[in-house]
């Protein structure tokens, strides 16, 4: 890519778009971090794919101090977060209020919280090379399957996967697609499939992403509404896994991952609920989710379609609250949603 400013169509509206200025790029546009992750690379995804939302990426820690003049507003301006501010976590499952709120199951079919992680002392995702891809998936399907009791389970490399038993693991929510546009435009998708994989236990209420957007995404997922259970079984796989892998930290900016929506907590936690009279009001639906920090997806990842009325909502907040305000977020909006559901 050119070291010229970038061409942005008109209607482009990205978080890239509108926080690259040609003086912030004059400043940038030449830098390169330690590992060799260039400021080019990080905005590539953004100038290539001009509906992104967000368009940019890191390539290691050093992409979020040595590229601050564009990640800071852009980090701000996502989770309301100035350069002031520090993250904060907490773990801890005896602090979440979250009774199930659709018992009689009439709403919610199902629930799942995931974590994104990388590990400490590696690059991120976009700046890895295939032998460092290579070594977190040998370190990290070690450390899980050394896992017991309900987390204990098996890892499957995508590499020789059989087909219809990777294309099944997607239908059912529980495999990563092949990378999209997106990823493919920040260097996610490179040396595909090799050093990807999928850890699950048996129930497959516990599994783990290797190497997709970012190293681990450490998932806790189960039918029904049962927030506080998925929950608790997250901080319990999160706690056992660090035993033995370290994660990327920052004091500021909590858990690092490869794309800046996912910093702090890099929690989604989710529910894919049925709303069949409300879905028919969108502004109403809207007016509701944005009052209590939520997104909407489609049931079938990112960027797909509501689906027969049936949502994915999920916080939006993942940095400058903690897992516990994620998962209280999302439960409290989803109560909202069940009772605007229910007057109509
Ligand atoms: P994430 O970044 O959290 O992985 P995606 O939107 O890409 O988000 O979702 C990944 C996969 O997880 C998709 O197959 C999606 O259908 C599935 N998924 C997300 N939330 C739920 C949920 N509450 N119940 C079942 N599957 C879910
Ligand atoms: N699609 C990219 C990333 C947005 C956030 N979602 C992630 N990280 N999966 C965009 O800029 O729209």
């Amino acid at each position: 890519m050119s070291a010229t400013f970038p061409k942005f169509d008109s209607d482009c509206s990205s978080l890239l778009c509108r926080y690259l200025s040609q003086q912030t790029f004059s400043v940038l546009h030449d830098k390169v971090t330690a590992s060799g992750y260039t400021f080019l690379q990080a905005i590539n995804s953004g100038v290539v794919n001009q509906d992104s939302g967000v368009g940019v990426y890191a390539g290691d820690a050093e992409s979020y101090t040595l590229f601050a003049p564009l990640f800071d507003p852009i980090i701000a301006d996502y989770h309301g977060f100035s350069s002031t501010d520090t993250h904060c976590s907490n773990l801890n499952p005896e602090k979440l209020f979250a009774p199930d709120p659709d018992p009689d199951a009439k709403y919610i079919l199902s629930t799942r919280i995931r974590v994104g992680r990388n590990v400490a002392g590696m690059p991120l995702g976009p700046g890895l090379a295939a032998p460092q891809r290579k070594s977190i998936e040998a370190q990290v399907a070690k450390s899980l399957t050394n896992l017991s009791g309900e987390l204990a389970g098996n890892y499957y490399s995508l590499t020789g996967m059989d087909e219809t038993v990777r294309n099944q693991l997607i239908a059912d929510h529980f495999l990563f697609k092949a990378g999209d546009r997106f990823l493919e435009a920040a260097g996610l998708n490179r040396d595909w499939p090799a050093g990807r994989g999928i850890f699950h236990n048996l129930q497959k209420t516990f599994l783990v992403w290797v190497n997709e957007e970012d190293q681990l995404r450490i998932i806790s997922m189960q039918q029904g509404g049962d927030l506080e259970v998925v929950f608790a079984r997250l901080v319990k796989a999160i706690r056992e896994i660090e035993k033995s892998v370290s994660f990327l930290f920052d004091a500021r900016l909590g858990y690092l991952t490869s794309c800046p929506t996912n910093l702090g907590t890099a929690m989604r936690a989710s529910v894919h609920i049925r709303l069949p009279k409300l879905s028919l009001d969108m502004v109403d639906f809207k007016r509701i989710t944005d009052l209590h920090h939520l997104q909407i997806r489609g049931i079938h990842g990112e960027h797909s379609e509501g689906e027969g009325g049936i949502f994915d909502i999920s916080n939006k907040r993942r940095l400058g609250v903690t897992e516990v305000e994620c998962v209280q977020d999302m439960y409290a909006g989803v109560v909202a949603l069940i009772q605007q559901e229910k007057v109509l």
